[in-house]
């Protein structure tokens, strides 16, 4: 046994190249939220108002799409090369993909900081929601475009290695960390095709002037029809590392190889036809429409129960194989002192938290009270923000040593970082969720309110407390992080001190399913199926009363500009 870096040295590099890169994000990403929190609540004002909103794009930008995304395709390509126990095909092109998604991170990041310094004439505060009215520098769209192509290559990487195996191996069962990156990158296609169509057919255009206008409503429901999706972009991973890792840290096996698989399918099958859970408040779209997106979200409630289950009896299997007994009592016997298990434990824990949020969130008429207000900032902190980046700060602790070869330094640092994670997250979101249930708004550089929602939510002054503290305990803990990645990377090798490249193996293996499982082909049509029925007539609703490009202009002139810019992009490709 040995660790990953032996065993694929340069796959290794790749993972450690994109895990930096995932780590540099965070730590800047990490510098702009707490000028938020601070400046919103009024505590210190570094930065004029004005350009809040380019520091709340720079942390959204960086965290959620740069940070999470470069840390999956890491992860990804562990779980490809580890489970089929091959290298990627071909370096020079992983390395086109993951150079495509650095250039593309560094272009849109250009106009983003152009638009704080006065000499620059250039700006995309357009928030990491990015849909028109608000316009940004073209360079921004043409950034997204390559970062997106990047992951999409990516995805080619990983089925070219998944082909080869399968090739030499007609009649075994796709291996679990293969099926789930096969699964998530089928409803990353389907739905990130959405955006990329947005962009450069709508919004690229019209920040070159090409187009004078867009319709914005189009653009919206275009961008959400990727946006809810992306957000199980980010959870698949950590999904995996919940099912894989987790209960392998925890001392114990996966509770059902099946169950899992039959989790990813079902994400497959729903990621995408859910978008419009964040449109209810849309004017321009039809309570049916929107009910329609309502029961599918409420479908897709069932995978992560079924997770909720799965992970949980795999840990408890775990605790009683390290000799933990009674009904709650087994909790002991857990390895609460290791790093990586606490801070995916407490992940979990804040997910199931998350949940309710999200199911609050997720209904038609519960919408309205909380859409956007800071009721939702605080649900996607405790999903993306806390399931997500905890878990994936957790797992480094595993991963750096796999693909360094070097033991985690400062231990007991690594322990203190997910705690001071947990801890703060607390109060902020905390505060976040009853801010907005008074009606507090999120995307606000100055909400002023100095009243007292006493005695049900308490005190604006307790809430921005809250939020402050939270807010300064997720920061120092985001240095802890980066600490211990440093002082793990000043250390020397020493593969000996490292557990060896291992996942769980399940108590109820792959053969207890039934085969129709890993028909992906036929999952991914009835996904494309499912897309079709739940879009297909908001779209031609939306394009019938405004026209592509919004209301004012006929819609066939403005029919042929598009093709004709497809026709001359494609030329100029
Ligand atoms: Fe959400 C808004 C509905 C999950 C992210 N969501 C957002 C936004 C973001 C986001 C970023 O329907 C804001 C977008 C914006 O800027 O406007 N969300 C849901 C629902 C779920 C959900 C129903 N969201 C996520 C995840 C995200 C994410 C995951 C990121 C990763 N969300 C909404 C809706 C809105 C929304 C509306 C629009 C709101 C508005 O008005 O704008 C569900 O997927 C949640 C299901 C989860 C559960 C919990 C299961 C529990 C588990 C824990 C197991 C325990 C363990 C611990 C492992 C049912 C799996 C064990 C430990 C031991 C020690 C034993
Ligand atoms: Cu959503």
């Amino acid at each position: 046994m040995s660790t990953y870096v032996e065993q694929f040295p340069a796959e290794a590099r790749l993972v450690r190249s994109a895990m930096y890169t995932a780590f540099v994000a965070l730590g800047l990403g990490a510098a702009f939220g707490l000028l938020q929190v601070l400046h919103r609540t009024n505590v210190l004002r570094v930065i004029d108002s004005t350009d809040y909103y380019t520091i709340l794009t720079l942390h959204g930008v960086l965290l959620v799409l740069t940070f999470t995304i470069f840390f999956l395709v890491a992860i990804f390509t562990w779980a490809i090369t580890t489970s089929l126990d091959r290298p990627l095909p071909d370096h020079r092109f992983s390395w086109t993909w993951y150079g495509l998604m650095t250039g593309g991170t560094v272009l849109a990041a250009i106009p983003i900081v152009g638009g704080l310094i006065d000499q620059i004439d250039m700006s995309a505060a357009v928030l990491f929601t990015f849909y028109a009215p608000l316009q940004a520098h073209w360079l921004f769209y043409v950034g997204l475009a390559l970062f997106v192509v990047g992951t999409w290559l990516a995805g080619v990487d990983w089925i070219r290695t998944y082909l080869a195996w399968r090739r030499e191996h007609p009649d075994e069962r796709i291996p679990l960390p293969t099926f789930m990156v096969l699964t998530t990158m089928g409803f990353w296609y389907l739905s990130s095709v959405g955006v990329a169509l947005s962009v450069l057919v709508f919004l690229l255009p019209w920040s070159l002037g090409i187009f004078e206008h867009v319709n914005a409503l189009l653009t919206r429901t275009m961008f959400w029809y990727f946006g809810h999706a992306v957000v199980y972009f980010w959870l698949m991973p950590t999904y995996l590392l919940w099912y894989l890792l987790l209960p392998k840290v925890a001392g114990g096996k996966l509770f059902s190889d099946p169950l899992a698989r039959i989790v990813f399918v079902l994400f497959l099958l729903l990621s995408t036809p859910t978008g419009i859970h964040h449109q209810y408040l849309d004017p321009g779209i039809a309570e049916g429409f929107k009910y329609v997106a309502m029961t599918n979200t409420m479908f897709l409630l069932l995978p992560s129960l079924l997770t909720a289950f799965t992970v949980v009896a795999s840990i408890e299997h775990g605790a009683r194989q390290r000799g933990g007994t009674g009904r709650l009592r087994w909790l002991g016997a857990l390895p609460w002192r290791d790093p990586v298990f606490t801070g995916m434990a407490l992940a979990g824990v804040m997910f199931a938290a998350a949940g309710f949020s999200g199911i609050v969130n997720a209904g038609l008429n519960v919408n309205y009270l909380v859409h956007n207000t800071f009721w939702v900032v605080g649900h996607f902190h405790l999903t993306v923000g806390t399931a997500v980046a905890l878990t994936f700060m957790a797992a480094s602790y595993w991963f750096l040593p796999q693909v360094t070869g070097k033991p985690l330094w400062g231990r007991p640092l690594a322990l203190g970082q997910v705690l001071l994670w947990f801890l703060g997250m607390t109060f902020m979101s905390n505060a976040m969720h009853r801010g907005g249930l008074a009606g507090i708004p999120r995307r606000t550089a100055e909400p002023q309110y100095n009243f007292s929602f006493e005695p049900a939510i308490g005190s604006v002054a307790e809430l921005d407390a809250q939020v402050v503290l939270g807010g300064t305990l997720l920061f120092l803990s985001t240095v802890l992080f980066l600490t211990v990645v440093l002082g793990t990377l000043r250390g020397g090798v020493d593969p000996t001190r490292i557990p060896a490249n291992t996942y769980a193996a399940a108590l109820s293996e792959a053969e207890d399913g039934p085969r129709i499982l890993d028909n992906l082909r036929l999952w991914v049509l009835i996904a494309v199926v499912l897309v079709i029925l739940a879009y297909a007539f908001p779209i031609a609703a939306i394009v019938d009363r405004s026209g592509w490009l919004g209301p004012g202009g006929s819609p066939y002139p403005q029919v042929v500009w598009v093709v004709e810019y497809l026709v001359v992009a494609l030329a100029l490709r």
